[in-house]
């Protein structure tokens, strides 16, 4: 897929230097929070894997893009990964999708025990909500309202009303054919709802207006279906060594995925189209949402 340039943006050193800070925060965290000498070594295992950090990169670029100070978010960045990565050891469980292989390392259950599995998923959704909290409460007194928000926002997101009935519903209806919309749906839940929480919390703690973040909710609910018909297409046609987890499962598992609904060209396409709406959604803003352009395009170029 190509991708609209972004000449004088260098996304990979962007990336990069994000990658550092946000990954020396998730080791304060756990040297903090986990002190278990049976979960700190899973959960670093886990956390600290070679992830690419999308979720919290977001969050902290759409509190730069309203001009607040990325330092504000990065607590809710770190719990937001701390989320996803819960999401990811569970999601490879044997009752699950029974994977071996994540982030080019053998799965949580399979270099530990199944039951370590499930408590170091457990640990890190509690790490989470421990880490907002703390910072809710280590902010100044006005930053209270705005902290509260975030930790709504991330419990709805995470839950029954997003990634958790999305899972729910990609169980369901494997082997059943789903109409676009009831896949735009689950996708929207599974993959989109953690995304979009990311974003809107990054613009909530960057001080970002109503209509900023509006718009940022707009970006983010594009880009998240984009990068989950993405996922479905390097499910098909990525490289298992650069992706680090197996490939082809979708099939195999029957999954309810774009190619298989409208064939590989047009999810490719589908995914161009989003990403070109998720950046009018930023029209409104300047040079500040550089960052969030440029990962908007990287989310279709990517190859892992
Ligand atoms: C509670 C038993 C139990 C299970 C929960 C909630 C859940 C299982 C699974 C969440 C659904 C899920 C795993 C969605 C997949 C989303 C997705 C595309 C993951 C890959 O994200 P990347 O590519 O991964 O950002 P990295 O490793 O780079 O962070």
């Amino acid at each position: 897929m190509i991708a609209k340039k972004m000449p004088d943006f260098d996304l990979k050193s962007y990336l990069s230097k994000q990658k550092t800070i946000i990954d020396e925060a998730l080791n304060a965290c756990i040297d903090r929070l986990c002190p278990s000498e049976h979960l700190l070594a899973p959960v670093r295992y886990t956390l600290m894997a070679d992830g690419k950090r999308l979720r919290p990169v977001l969050c902290l670029a759409a509190a730069s893009a309203v001009g607040g100070a990325p330092s504000t978010a990065l607590q809710a960045a770190c719990a937001i990964e701390m989320i996803h990565t819960y999401s990811l050891i569970h999601d490879d469980l044997p009752a699950l999708d029974d994977d071996q292989l994540r982030r080019g390392k053998p799965t949580c259950h399979v270099k530990y025990s199944e039951a370590t599995a499930i408590l170091t998923g457990d640990t890190l959704l509690n790490m989470a909500f421990e880490t907002m909290s703390e910072a809710g409460l280590a902010a100044p007194p006005q930053y209270c309202r705005a902290w509260l928000q975030v930790i709504q926002i991330v419990g709805y997101a995470a839950g029954a009303r997003g990634m958790i009935e999305g899972q729910a519903r990609d169980l369901a209806f494997e082997g059943v054919q789903l109409s676009r919309t009831a896949l735009q749906n689950m996708h929207a839940l599974k993959t989109g709802a953690l995304i979009k929480a990311a974003i809107q919390c990054g613009g909530l703690l960057g001080g970002g207006s109503s209509d900023q973040i509006a718009n940022l909710i707009q970006y983010a609910t594009q880009i998240g279906l984009a990068f989950q018909v993405v996922d479905d297409i390097l499910n098909i046609t990525g490289d298992p060594n650069v992706m680090g987890k197996a490939v082809g499962t979708d099939q195999q598992r029957q999954k309810n995925t774009y190619p298989a609904l409208m064939g590989l060209a047009p999810s490719q396409k589908f995914a161009a189209a989003l990403v070109d709406r998720a950046l009018q959604a930023l029209s409104i803003f300047d040079n500040s949402a550089v960052p969030l352009r440029a990962i908007a395009n990287y989310i279709i170029e990517r190859r892992r």
